[in-house]
């Protein structure tokens, strides 16, 4: 990629200007009306729910509309270099009051809508987009809310999932997963662009032409059609675009013979087939027929995306397309692995996790049977690899480079993106289609190149499988983890060996270390980009009692687009006006959490509890085993107590908040006092929801993982509750474990024995309690830890009831956490990324 960047000006507009459409008081009401009569989608008579949000919601998308056309133009005319976020998740949530927010029309709708007759909270009853899990897909949404907001050119690419994440109900066996489509009601946040479309392919075979190209011929052709979303920034007339592809059938694939002759669904087949890509987020892998659809997921992702990006391209070029500038207008990104078989192109990579189950892995025979050109090119890439290693290396000693390519292919530490170096005769033919399939002799280099392959080849005996992640890097111009121990990890520890490494013996001579040999791949890839939330959903949106009382008291709103600005705070925050004031809001976004829990579970909370917050997706490196056994042993503790003891303490409540979302989230996190973020040392990347916690001044509890790191530095050690075992212990305190030699406290044996004697219900525990001790048959003792931290999270917990007595105090923590906060804008990653690894300028619109 180059490193030029842009100077954009524009010679014709300069000075002109493209007014945004401002609506008079009334024009709005029209426009509302107007689409209530002609939407097509609802029954005339009532102007109800859900008929009122669809004509509303339209009428925003209009303004929405001209603002993204605008910027499309803009983009277009100028050849701006775009950056493009490849993420197989987007996680929006609600888009019509946030869209009126940055629109700054919120009070003109609300006003417009009560005349007809209703109120713009109750109006806004969308369904949540929900097209992803959890940090990963909603830091590309608050990335795109970012780069709207700072102007840059950049596009989100994803997909069009039917169903979003399941609808998940907590039942007595367990979690239930219900599918739900989010689209069921029409979605106005779309614009279908039924002329913006691309054929995506699979299976089929290679064949070499007789010019000595390769060509990859025949198979299964599906169809991708774009579904654009506008993405509005705040306060700008920039407004971006997610691209989300819907997958259907390419016409010429259904067998009108088939349907004609009864045998429907034989005919329906291929429909099916392409239909089926874009039905679900995340579908079970389980199954091979659960990995083709996963792998056609992401093809699908790749495919259809980078051919949009090179038609882009071309046709900004207009007349003289130069291909060798096409790293000077085009920056891809790959939202971890999923995207990988973007990688021949011009990439860059963010990793998202270290954990090994979590790192993609794809068998070598799928790949090739689905996409059997790319498996070529991954080995071309692979053959690639070993050459540079080669030539840093060099070959004198060839038994210690055998060893490092071993090291590299061993599986849970590797590099080779292919297992396999050798020749697989992946080139059929002949082929009708061909007049010649006739291999050219190899040249010279070729026939070393092949020498040098059986020298390095894999062991025969292990499974072919192609690692995303080394693909990523070998084939990306920069590497980043989200956050800086995260980062730390992935060049020193997971991905070493791409780094640099030394090996051979480390002198320490006089207190200076020489190492023998040094092995050096690509240190100048790698960087940290720590992750961060944008300030406008995540304060000024979902909290706007606190919004204004940061805005008084820093004196002014400029906080919500240069969130430095929420560090003023630190200097006042032992002042007694300003702590009442945030107190008595953190007191209404309680009730509003009290009367959502009540809603939504029936159960009555007390809001002058204090509200102890873990979210998380469910899993056991996250720990809530270690929260639900500390929230235990704090019952027993309790019951344990005399009446009058018990009196003067509140009994613990706990409440399970089923079907999380963004919409829940914009509830539950400003109205929490304390949040969790206890995962076991070095296995959370970076989490975000923390982030989102301290800005609405909640106090975190959590170790040395993660950004929990970077927070605890900002918001300073005094208004942080730390415990636990650092990164650098972990693999010791396992080792330790193993061997027999841990020695668990007797509190969280007596926890254990009081869960496994069936007081809450009865219940086979031994499994559950069997993993935290590494019985036979419940895999790796307590591998996670939990028994190791759990003494310290007690006492830490304890440390949090004592501050929490001191209402002065904790308001004072509150404040700072706030106050701190302003690094974990996802602004200040944006420009970041934008200056490392995309190479992007802003553009401002004229
Ligand atoms: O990405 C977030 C981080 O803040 C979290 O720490 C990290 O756990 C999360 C496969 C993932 N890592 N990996 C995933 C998601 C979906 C999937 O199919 C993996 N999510 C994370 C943002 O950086």
């Amino acid at each position: 990629a180059s490193d030029q960047r842009q100077e954009v000006q524009d010679p014709v507009t300069q000075g002109d200007s493209l007014d945004t459409f401002a609506p008079d008081s009334g024009a709005i009401a029209s426009s509302i009306k107007y689409h209530a009569e002609f939407t097509p989608s609802f029954s005339p008579e009532h102007f109800e729910l859900p008929k009122a949000y669809m004509a509303t919601a339209e009428s925003v998308r209009d303004l929405l509309i001209i603002n993204w056309n605008a910027t499309f133009e803009y983009y277009e005319k100028m050849n701006v270099k775009q950056a493009n976020y490849l993420s197989m998740e987007f996680l929006q949530g609600r888009a019509l009051l946030y869209a009126i927010g940055n629109l700054e029309l919120t009070g003109a709708y609300a006003e417009d809508l009560r005349k007809l007759g209703h109120n713009l909270e109750d109006v806004a009853i969308q369904p949540d987009a929900a097209l992803g899990n959890g940090g990963l897909g909603r830091l590309a949404s608050c990335f795109l809310d970012s780069l709207a907001t700072l102007n840059y050119p950049a596009w989100g690419y994803g997909l069009r999932y039917k169903c979003g994440l399941f609808k998940q109900l907590i039942k007595k066996d367990g979690q239930e997963e219900v599918a739900e489509s989010w689209l069921e009601m029409g979605n106005p946040w779309e614009i279908v662009g039924n002329d913006i479309s691309y054929l995506v392919k699979f299976y089929g075979k290679v064949i070499l032409k007789p010019d000595g190209s390769k060509q990859w011929i025949g198979g299964e052709n599906i169809t991708a059609v774009a579904y654009d979303v506008p993405i509005p920034g705040y306060k700008t007339k920039t407004t971006i675009n997610l691209r989300l592809w819907s997958t259907k059938v390419a016409p010429e694939e259904f067998d009108l013979r088939a349907f004609n002759a009864g045998d429907h669904a034989k005919a329906y087949a291929a429909t099916k087939n392409a239909e089926k890509i874009c039905y679900i987020l995340c579908p079970g892998d389980e199954s091979i027929e659960g990995k083709t659809l996963r792998l056609k997921q992401q093809y699908t992702l790749c495919s259809a995306s980078l051919k949009d990006i090179i038609a882009h391209f071309e046709r900004r070029s207009g007349e003289s397309v130069k291909w060798e500038i096409f790293p000077d207008k085009v920056a891809v990104l790959m939202n971890d692995t999923h995207p990988t078989l973007c990688v021949p192109e011009t990439v860059a990579y963010t990793n998202h996790t270290v954990l090994p189950e979590a790192l993609e892995k794809w068998s070598l025979d799928l790949l090739q049977e689905l996409l059997p050109r790319h498996v070529e090119i991954i080995k071309m890439i692979d053959k690639e690899l070993i050459h540079t290693i080669i030539e840093e290396y060099g070959t004198e000693d060839l038994d210690l480079l055998h060893q490092k390519l071993k090291e590299m292919r061993n599986h849970d530490n590797v590099y080779s993106s292919v297992d396999a170096t050798e020749d697989v005769d992946e080139v059929e033919g002949p082929d009708e289609e061909t007049e010649s399939t006739k291999e050219e002799e190899p040249t010279k280099e070729e026939e070393e190149e092949e020498e040098n392959d059986v020298k390095f080849e894999a062991d025969p005996a292990l499974p072919k499988i192609v690692r995303m992640a080394h693909l990523c890097i070998v084939g990306g111009y920069a590497v980043n983890g989200v956050a800086e121990i995260h980062s730390e990890i992935v060049k020193n520890e997971v991905f070493n060996e791409f780094y640099k490494c030394f090996h051979g013996n480390e002198i320490l001579f006089q207190g200076i270390s020489t190492s023998i040999a040094f092995w050096r791949l690509w240190p100048e890839k790698f960087q940290n980009k720590t992750n961060g939330v944008t300030p406008r959903r995540w304060i000024r949106f979902c909290n706007p009692d606190l919004s204004k009382i940061i805005t008084k008291w820093t004196g002014t709103e400029d906080w919500v687009l240069s969130a430095e600005n929420l560090n003023k705070l630190r200097k006042l925050a032992d002042i007694e006006n300003l702590q009442s004031e945030w107190r008595e809001a953190k007191r209404r976004n309680k009730m509003k959490v009290a009367t959502f829990l009540k809603e939504k579970t029936g159960y009555t909370v007390n809001p002058d509890a204090m509200f102890d917050a873990q979210v998380k997706r469910i899993h056991e490196d996250k720990r809530q085993l270690l929260n639900l056994l500390g929230i235990v042993y704090r019952y027993k503790k309790t019951k344990e107590m005399s009446p009058e003891e018990r009196q003067a303490r509140y009994v613990p409540r706990v409440v399970f908040v089923p079907d999380y979302n963004v919409s829940v989230a914009e509830v539950l996190i400003p109205g929490s006092d304390l949040s969790q973020h206890i995962s076991t040392a070095g296995m959370e990347a970076s989490g975000t929801s923390h982030m989102k916690f301290a800005m609405n001044g909640c106090v975190l509890i959590g170790n040395l993982d993660g950004a929990n790191v970077e927070i605890r530095q900002k918001v300073g050690e005094d208004n942080f509750f730390l415990f636990g075992a650092r990164a650098d212990e972990i693999a010791g305190l396992r080792k330790e474990r193993a061997e027999g030699k841990f020695v668990p406290d007797p509190r969280f044996e007596e926890v254990k024995a009081f869960v496994r004697c069936g007081v809450f219900c009865p219940y086979d525990y031994e499994e559950l309690m069997g993993s935290l001790e590494g019985n036979e048959g419940y895999g790796r003792a307590d591998y996670f830890l939990v028994g190791k931290d759990f003494p310290s999270y007690l006492e830490c917990q304890e440390k949090v009831d004592e501050a929490y007595r001191d209402q002065k105090r904790w308001t004072e923590m509150s404040i700072l956490n706030t106050a701190g906060s302003y690094k974990f804008s996802s602004d200040r990653t944006v420009h970041e990324y934008a200056r490392d690894i995309w190479r992007i300028d802003p553009v401002v619109l004229p």
